[in-house]
């Protein structure tokens, strides 16, 4: 999608701190970190949210989980324990229409959320 930040990122037309990427999933630095690690994984196929999922995609959402355990567990923040997140519509504040998986770590995070 032309319009989709995301989908931008993961075809490098606009530029991020990629950390991993593979036939699925990228994965990239939040330009807004809210931990000392705050990585977005998302799926390289458009998909607007979760309220979006059909059968055809529990290979890539399953590549979504593992991506962000395997970047986890490169940026040694596995030890210590890690949060992960996916905001979908409004009242979650998804603010970025396009499917991503917030892996946030190295600090404490409170439950529950706010
Ligand atoms: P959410 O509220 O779940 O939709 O989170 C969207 C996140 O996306 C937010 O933490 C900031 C991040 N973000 C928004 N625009 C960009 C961007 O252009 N580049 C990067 N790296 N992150 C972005």
């Amino acid at each position: 999608m032309d319009d989709c930040i995301f989908c931008r990122i993961v075809s490098g037309d606009i530029p991020s701190d990629v950390v991993y990427r593979d036939e699925y999933v990228t994965a990239f630095r939040d330009i807004e970190p809210m931990a000392p690690a705050h990585i977005l994984v998302v799926p390289n196929e458009h998909l607007a949210s979760t309220d979006d999922l059909e059968e055809r995609h529990e290979a890539a959402m399953g590549r979504l989980l593992r991506a962000a355990s395997v970047i986890a567990r490169q940026e040694g923040i596995s030890d210590f324990g890690y949060r992960l997140t996916i905001n979908t519509g409004r009242n979650a504040n998804q603010l970025v229409p396009h499917l991503h998986l917030h892996l946030m770590g190295g600090r404490q995070f409170g439950w529950p959320p706010g």
